[in-house]
């Protein structure tokens, strides 16, 4: 059963899917998207990724795309007992496992974008950041970690003492923005540390971080 990632191996969204492979032990080929030639603008991706992006993933003639969307389907379909998301007929825990989904989306992938947009993309590009905007991205980030502290002050997880897929989400930007634009996010920060440091630590993690 190896699954295809029509994807490009350094992007965050193809890492984000290529962790949870490995989390797994789910084999995948990449069907090479090349970003750098604008190929996710040509007629065959769009036409399996209407928005003109990667990665979309194909299961034995199952096409699907949005990392966390296809991250869910693997734990579904391929991670029963993993624990990496929550048996959906238990009603807390699920409610629980969408709400740390829905902080990652909300209160860290916006910004963490915009801030590797400036701090990594950019400059991979010959551009300068724009100062004030990294300025201003800034005091949110830190706003919201300090409020991932709180949490993580009170449970192992984001979504309770369980590690879950809402947690791996985050290891792109937070590699990107700590270890690769050297932001200082973390030290200052307990429980972000501590979290930070057990999922970044992850073989999983480890064997895809600078490329799927
Ligand atoms: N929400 C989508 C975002 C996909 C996305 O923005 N992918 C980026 C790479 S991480 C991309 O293909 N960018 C190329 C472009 O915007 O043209 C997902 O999670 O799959």
């Amino acid at each position: 059963m190896t699954i295809k990632l029509y994807a490009f191996p350094r992007s965050s969204c193809t890492r984000r899917v290529a962790v949870v492979c490995k989390e797994l032990n789910v084999p995948y080929e990449i069907d090479l998207v090349d970003l750098a030639k604008g190929e996710q603008k040509s007629e065959a991706h769009l036409a399996r990724q209407p928005f003109g992006v990667v990665p979309v993933m194909e299961d034995n003639g199952f096409q699907l795309f949005e990392s966390r969307a296809i991250a869910r389907y693997l734990v579904a379909k391929y991670g029963k007992g993993s624990g990496l998301a929550p048996d959906p007929t238990d009603i807390e825990a699920t409610a629980k496992f969408e709400q740390a989904a829905s902080i990652e989306n909300n209160n860290f992938d916006i910004t963490g974008g915009q801030l590797a947009f400036e701090l990594l993309l950019k400059p991979s590009r010959g551009m300068k950041p724009d100062e004030a905007r990294v300025k201003e991205l800034l005091v949110t980030m830190n706003s919201k970690l300090d409020a991932y502290d709180k949490i993580l002050s009170k449970q192992k997880y984001l979504a309770g003492d369980t590690l879950t897929i809402a947690d791996l989400f985050h290891l792109p930007w937070l590699y990107g923005l700590t270890e690769q634009a050297k932001l200082d996010l973390i030290p200052s920060r307990p429980n972000v540390m501590r979290w930070y440091q057990e999922i970044g630590a992850r073989p999983s993690w480890q064997a895809v971080k600078d490329g799927a």
